[in-house]
């Protein structure tokens, strides 16, 4: 079997999950391998219940025999495990590139905790790139000229077929593009979260607690 970095931090995440938590089930690949380890503590006697940020993760934990629960029947998580596109020394972070950030905002704001699990490449001493935001279908033109106008230009997200990504929520995904990197992304937050029709950008700030890195070579170093 191939060394996969991704397998060895969701094997380490799992180990954070303690016995009768509510966990909150992240999305994206990194997210999909804890979801597996998870599973095999389940399997082997471990009691909890997860809550899940899209339908994906949702659909694999139950495959996995991972007892679910509605987000409307629990008032908090106790443990949100989760992955990101970039995380700055400050643990902001952009995330998004799955799809699925609101769903994963809401988790991680319920959280007691939240466990950010990335692979080295995902360290960054800004952030910048690029910044998903998801858009309600009405009126995206005219949200998409506001953005324009702010100085934020990008794309829509688009299938492979051509079509709109279309989000869990029936939304849109509008995928800004940074020249560079960002000064100062609560500002940049600030001023896209205010129009009419966004409905949340990318950007995480204070919601990040222990995070844990694989690095390339095999370690695996949690941060606190
Ligand atoms: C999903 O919407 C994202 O926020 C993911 O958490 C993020 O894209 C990281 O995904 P990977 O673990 O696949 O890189």
């Amino acid at each position: 079997m191939t060394f996969n970095i991704k397998d060895e931090i969701g094997k380490e995440a799992a180990k954070c999950v303690r016995e009768g938590m509510i966990v909150g089930l992240g999305s994206g690949s990194t997210a999909t391998r804890f979801i597996h380890h998870l599973a095999k503590r389940c399997a082997q006697g471990l009691n909890i219940r997860a809550v899940a940020s899209s339908k994906t993760s949702s659909d694999l934990a139950a495959e996995l025999g991972i007892p679910l629960v509605s987000i409307d029947d629990i008032g908090t998580i106790d443990l949100t495990i989760d992955g990101a596109d970039q995380i700055d020394p400050q643990k902001q972070m952009i995330k998004g590139l799955g799809g699925a950030l609101v769903r994963e905002k809401i988790l991680a704001s319920m959280s007691h905790e939240m466990i950010v699990i990335v692979d080295e490449s995902k360290l960054v001493p800004h952030l910048g790139k690029i910044l998903p935001v998801e858009v309600i279908p009405f009126g995206h033109l005219a949200t998409f000229h506001k953005l324009k106008k702010l100085g934020y230009q990008g794309q829509w997200r688009k299938k492979a077929n051509g079509s709109y990504f279309v989000t869990d929520n029936g939304n849109l995904i509008f995928d800004i593009h940074f020249a560079g990197v960002r000064d100062n992304p609560k500002l940049d937050h600030e001023a896209i979260i205010q129009l009419p029709g966004i409905v949340d950008t990318g950007f995480f700030f204070n919601l990040a607690g222990r995070v844990i890195v694989g690095f390339f070579d095999g370690q695996i170093v949690t941060k606190a």
